[in-house]
């Protein structure tokens, strides 16, 4: 990142899944920090974590946290954000929430900088970091959107276990365990940690991420219909999604299938304008079987895109693969990237 006055910043959640992955990518990006604080509840508090070769110990989170914080990075679930964030703001800090807490808020820009940056000049002290599985379907669509025009937008998700937090990755490793033992699997987490059934994930799919609302949709799915609309500008897009939980730890998958408005498009039109998309890499050869795949986009920056085909038989239906790390561009570096745009244009 260019050369810009360094800046206190806390980290919220900084012990769990998303936040040691914030951790991380802050330490490699060399983003301008003078001071980092790791905050957690008060179970963690205590802990040491090694940053930049310093070693840090993990604090309570409470209001008081967040005197003289300027960026506070919010990844500690829904009711912290709730709880703190309003706190920080009253201290001066700008909080960039990775929570649904504040994405569908009027007044809170939900943004993915390489689509809709210009959003964040409107903040009033929150900026919420969209949902995963949102962001990397959103980048994808967004030059393909500018180019040609939308009409619908038809997913289907392949989402990683790590998505559901730390002690869902810890299930899936003990049912792999049980199931090659002939052991019976323990399910106690998924899909949704409050709900009254649980299934075992390894060596399965769930169609339920998150809890269901009235229309049948999950509230996942709903956060991808939504919030898309909001960071694309399009609230008249027609937008379906159906969210499934798949047995591999980084990375959520998504098959979509778009109607553009233009006629007569071919495939070779869809790869120009994604080869020269910002955050995008098109990875789509079928002679040579190259198309993204969980594991070659885990620890990646970019949203990876293939198999984009032409509709049989729908002249503006196109179907495409859009592959990204869940972690880092799904949660942790999309955070990062919005603190960094608000210190380079000065939107702090
Ligand atoms: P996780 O691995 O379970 O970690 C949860 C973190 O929150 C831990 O650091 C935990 O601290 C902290 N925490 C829990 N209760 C707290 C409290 N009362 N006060 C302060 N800190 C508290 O979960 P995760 O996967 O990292 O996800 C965390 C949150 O990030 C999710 O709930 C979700 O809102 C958001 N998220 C967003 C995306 C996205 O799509 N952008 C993806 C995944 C998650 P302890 O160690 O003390 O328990
Ligand atoms: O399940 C996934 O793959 C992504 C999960 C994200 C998540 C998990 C718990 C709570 C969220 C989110 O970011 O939408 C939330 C939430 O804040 O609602």
């Amino acid at each position: 990142m260019a050369e810009n006055n360094p800046v206190n910043i806390a980290v919220v959640g900084a012990t769990g899944v998303v936040g040691e992955k914030i951790i991380e990518i802050l330490e490699t990006r060399n983003f301008p920090i003078n001071e980092i604080k790791l905050l957690s509840s008060k179970r963690s508090a205590g802990k040491k974590v090694s940053f930049n070769s310093r070693e840090l110990t993990v604090e309570e989170a409470r209001p008081e946290s967040f005197d003289n914080i300027d960026i506070a990075l919010f990844s500690a679930g829904g009711s912290v954000s709730k709880k703190l964030a309003p706190e920080a703001v009253k201290r001066g800090a700008v909080v960039v929430d990775n929570t649904s807490a504040y994405r569908m808020d009027e007044n809170v820009p939900l943004v993915v900088p390489e689509v809709n940056e210009n959003d964040l000049q409107s903040h009033n002290g929150i900026i919420a970091n969209p949902n995963c599985s949102t962001i990397q379907m959103v980048a994808a669509l967004n030059p393909l959107q500018e180019a040609f025009g939308l009409s619908r937008v038809i997913v289907s998700t392949y989402q990683a276990v790590s998505g559901a937090g730390n002690e869902a990755n810890n299930e899936l490793e003990e049912q792999t365990r049980q199931y090659l033992n002939n052991e019976e699997m323990t399910a106690e987490l998924l899909p949704v940690k409050g709900d009254e059934k649980h299934f075992p994930i390894a060596f399965n799919a769930l169609p339920q991420i998150d809890v269901f609302q009235e229309s049948g949709y999950t509230f996942e799915e709903m956060k991808m219909i939504n919030e898309s609309k909001k960071i694309l500008h399009a609230q008249n897009l027609a937008i379906a999604a159906t969210c499934v939980r798949l047995p591999f730890f980084t990375s959520h998958a998504e098959s979509v299938y778009i109607d553009v408005e233009k006629d007569g498009l071919k495939v070779e039109d869809l790869w120009n304008v994604l080869k020269e998309a910002d955050g995008v890499t098109l990875q789509d050869d079928p002679g040579t079987q190259t198309y993204p795949t969980p594991l070659d986009a885990a620890d990646k920056e970019d949203v990876f895109v293939g198999r984009v085909r032409k509709d049989l038989d729908n002249d503006k239906g196109f179907h495409l693969w859009v592959v990204s790390d869940n972690l880092v561009k799904g949660a942790a570096l999309n955070t990062i990237q919005i603190a960094e745009r608000l210190i380079q244009n000065k939107w702090l």
